[in-house]
């Protein structure tokens, strides 16, 4: 039995007194905090890193607010409405796990989105090649006179396109986190580029991993379908779909195939671009292509803006991005290859067996590795090893590529330049996450850029 006293104390444990409480300070969480509190919805956020990201410009522009160091705890869900969870965290978090099991609303910053946003949603997932896509739709789009606001995984956060004029569309790269706590995304159009193993320290299995991507599909008018990828093809999509396929597939809606002895990217039959005029390199960015040629075709973007972008754009920053040429050796900074299929693609994509020395390793997110070792074997002539997880690819190696593990990234930079001869690529793809040495990918990238700099002029 409980004293009145103690009743009340209950009670108040058990009331709802904030309408949200947020998960995490980075980027999202910051962006959910400027929307409740536009809206005058009162929240408190947690974080479990001593110093998040936006702690200084919390404190500053929302005093009011309550910010809690560590993970979120059982009384604040209980006290808070909804809970918004951050892409970064868990919904294995004890207590969010807690809160789905009693019914309470859980999701992410890009479910607030789609319940408030008033223009058409184009979403784009995959294990590799969504932002480039992402980039591709975006310029062809205003190359074509529309007006779209773009965002999401990409950087900047969908809940602050909501602060510009409505525009014709919304184009949003999704990660499979961000899908986890979608709900409503009902898209205009959306795609699944292609699958293959990443997050695996965030998902029990690569079938919970697919669920999540292939959430992207549901309640979509226009689902687009990359008919060479055999997860895509398995997921269940019911709606109107459309097809691309990079091999000579003239069933798909947009594929690749030769004319004249050159080849081509066909959009519905007709003849949009050849690939010897095409900005991107690598076999890789045929299949981005056709994917955003067929985004671009859903929101009736004309083939004269897909080809002007398709031939210009030469690439985001740090995917496979030739940063110096020096003694006939190539030196290509591919930091994003943050899973093993970026790592495969970026390898095959150079076609040079043989000649290729790769820089390997970080955070490999407990993916399995075994693809790699066939590609590796075939192509690869030294590897150069860093990072927390650099004994995994030594084990999987087992003698049978020549390997060294070296301190650090300015380390393997000035061994790779001691042994590359004239005709090979030293490409950094390390198949891992960043984290474990450096801020993100973009630090990893800069780190590498500027020790092949001050390497190639010493
Ligand atoms: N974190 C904690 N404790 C917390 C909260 C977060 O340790 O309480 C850690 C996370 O584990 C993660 C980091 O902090 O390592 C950032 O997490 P976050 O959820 O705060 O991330 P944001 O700053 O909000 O950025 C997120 C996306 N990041 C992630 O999903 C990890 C950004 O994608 C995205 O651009 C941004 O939202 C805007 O939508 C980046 C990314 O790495 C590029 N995405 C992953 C990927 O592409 O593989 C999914
Ligand atoms: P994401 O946003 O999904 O991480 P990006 O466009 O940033 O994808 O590309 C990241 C890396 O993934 C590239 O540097 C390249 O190594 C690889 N990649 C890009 N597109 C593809 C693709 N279609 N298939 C396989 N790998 C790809």
């Amino acid at each position: 039995m409980y004293s009145i006293k103690e009743q009340q104390t209950e009670m108040q444990k058990t009331d709802t007194k904030l309408d949200a409480l947020i998960v995490g300070l980075g980027k999202t969480g910051m962006s959910c905090v400027r929307f409740f509190s536009s809206k005058d919805l009162s929240v408190a956020v947690t974080d479990t890193r001593t110093n998040p990201p936006y702690l200084d410009e919390l404190k500053d522009n929302y005093p009011e607010i309550e910010f809690v160091y560590g993970e979120p705890t059982d009384a604040l869900c209980e006290q808070s409405q909804q809970i918004v969870v951050s892409p970064g965290v868990s919904l294995k978090t004890p207590a969010i796990k807690a809160a789905i099991t009693q019914g309470k609303t859980v999701i992410g910053d890009i479910e607030i989105f789609c319940r408030n946003a008033k223009a058409p949603i184009i979403a784009i997932t995959g294990s590799n090649g969504k932002s480039t896509v992402t980039t591709l739709l975006d310029l062809m789009a205003k190359a074509d006179n529309k007006s779209v606001l773009t965002g999401g995984n990409l950087g900047v956060p969908a809940l602050d396109l909501l602060n510009e004029s409505i525009p014709q569309y919304y184009i949003l790269e999704l990660s499979s986190f961000q899908l986890e706590t979608t709900f409503s995304l009902n898209a205009f159009a959306s795609v699944v580029l292609n699958i293959s193993s990443d997050h695996m320290d965030r998902y029990d299995s690569l079938e919970q991993y697919i669920a999540a991507k292939e959430k992207i599909y549901a309640g979509t008018n226009k689902a687009i379908v990359n008919v060479d990828d055999p997860y895509v093809n398995n997921m269940l999509i019911s709606n109107k779909v459309l097809t691309f396929s990079s091999y000579k597939n003239t069933q798909a809606d947009c594929y690749l195939d030769k004319h004249e002895d050159e080849e081509w990217l066909f959009n519905q039959d007709e003849r949009v671009i050849a690939i010897s005029s095409f900005g991107l390199k690598g076999k890789h960015n045929i299949s981005n292509a056709l994917a955003a040629m067929a985004l671009a075709n859903v929101m009736n973007i004309s083939n004269s803006a897909i080809k002007q972008v398709l031939e210009t754009f030469k690439g985001l920053p740090h995917r496979c991005q030739l940063i110096a040429e020096s003694n006939g050796v190539d030196w290509i900074n591919d930091s994003k290859a943050t899973n093993v299929g970026a790592c495969i693609a970026a390898i095959e994509g150079l076609d040079k067996p043989g000649k290729i020395l790769l820089i390997a390793g970080g955070d490999s997110k407990d993916a399995d590795l075994e693809d790699l070792l066939p590609v590796l074997q075939a192509n690869v002539k030294f590897l150069l090893l860093i990072g927390k997880d650099a004994m995994r690819f030594a084990q999987l190696i087992d003698g049978k590529v020549e390997y060294e593990l070296l301190a650090d990234i300015n380390e393997a930079v000035r061994q790779a330049g001691k042994i590359a001869d004239s005709g090979d690529t030293v490409l950094l793809a390390p198949a891992c996450a960043s984290l474990d040495m450096f801020e993100n990918y973009q630090q990893r990238g800069d780190v590498f850029t500027a020790a092949v700099n001050s390497w190639s002029h010493s």
